[in-house]
């Protein structure tokens, strides 16, 4: 008698598709789309999520969690300063004391209870999915993104050239970190101007993140490490309570914009 439940391959393979399809057709229109899964992102979306809204992360990777899986110098230890280490409370994640204020946690526990947290709440993930472009509207009002599969993007133009789709949503924030892809577009359109992250300043650097998140354009928030990158603001190098205040606050600065588009 067989352990398992017999089931046959094209059983397997039409609940993928079929599964994958469903999922997709009902994100083609979100309430917001966050592009890149690292710690900002997860953050953003995991708060946004909790309070009910449809929301997707874009991400051109396999895995999610960007920087915040492996920290430091490949030494898999992430530092974050108080007040952070809170989150670090609320996710269940084990932390010390390394000296007062600063706070380290193994990054692979970190990262995964983040993605599971973002997970639970509801968030949505569209992987090996790269941004493309930005659909704009009246106004230059932000109306989407246009995404392509990775592998797609990946592959020289000379041997394929498969155009991309594009996804709905009036707020989208942009969490790529150090390459801040949905700014530069816009900044390509001659729409922003972005001045490129400054030298490394601990101290300095993650207040200022935190301040300078929010909307970049009509319709675009930027988050994280893209916030340095815009405003030319210093690194902190690998400590991360800056990236998840900042995709906090971008989630509150989201929620503010959303009810102002149903109040018009
Ligand atoms: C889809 C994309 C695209 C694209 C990129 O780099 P991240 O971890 O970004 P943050 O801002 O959440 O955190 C930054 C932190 O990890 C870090 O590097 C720090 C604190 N550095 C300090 C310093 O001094 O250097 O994650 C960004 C995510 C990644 O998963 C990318 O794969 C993804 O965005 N991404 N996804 N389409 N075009 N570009």
């Amino acid at each position: 008698m067989p352990l398992f439940h017999p089931v046959t391959e094209s059983d397997v393979t039409r609940a993928i598709v079929g599964g994958f399809l469903r999922q997709f057709e009902q994100y083609v229109e979100s309430d917001v789309i966050i592009v890149g899964g690292g710690p900002s992102g997860l953050m953003a979306g995991k708060e946004l999520a909790k309070k009910g809204l449809k929301v997707l992360i874009v991400e051109r990777n396999n895995y999610l969690g960007g920087g915040f899986w492996i920290g430091g110098y490949l030494m898999n230890k992430v530092t974050l300063r108080a007040p952070s280490q809170e989150i670090l409370q609320e996710l269940g994640v084990p932390h010390e004391e390394a000296v007062a204020g600063l706070y380290t946690a193994d990054g692979p526990h970190a990262c995964s209870k983040l993605i599971a947290a973002a997970c639970d709440a509801g968030v949505k993930f569209a992987n090996m999915t790269i941004f493309d472009d930005i659909v704009l509207r009246e106004g230059n009002r932000i109306g989407g993104v246009v995404i392509n599969w990775t592998p797609i993007a990946a592959l020289p133009r000379e041997i394929t050239c498969v155009d991309p789709v594009a996804l709905e949503s009036r707020v989208i924030i942009d969490a790529t970190g150090h390459d801040a892809c949905v700014c530069k577009k816009l900044e390509e359109r001659g729409l922003i101007r972005t001045v490129g992250y400054g030298a490394m300043w601990v101290e300095r650097s993650e207040d200022l993140v935190v301040e300078h998140t929010g909307e970049v354009h009509p319709g675009l928030i930027v988050t994280g490490m893209a916030v340095s990158t815009v405003y030319g603001l210093p690194r902190m190098g690998p400590t991360f309570g800056g990236m998840l205040l900042s995709g906090k606050r971008a989630s509150e600065v989201a929620l503010s914009m959303l009810e102002q588009v149903a109040a018009s």
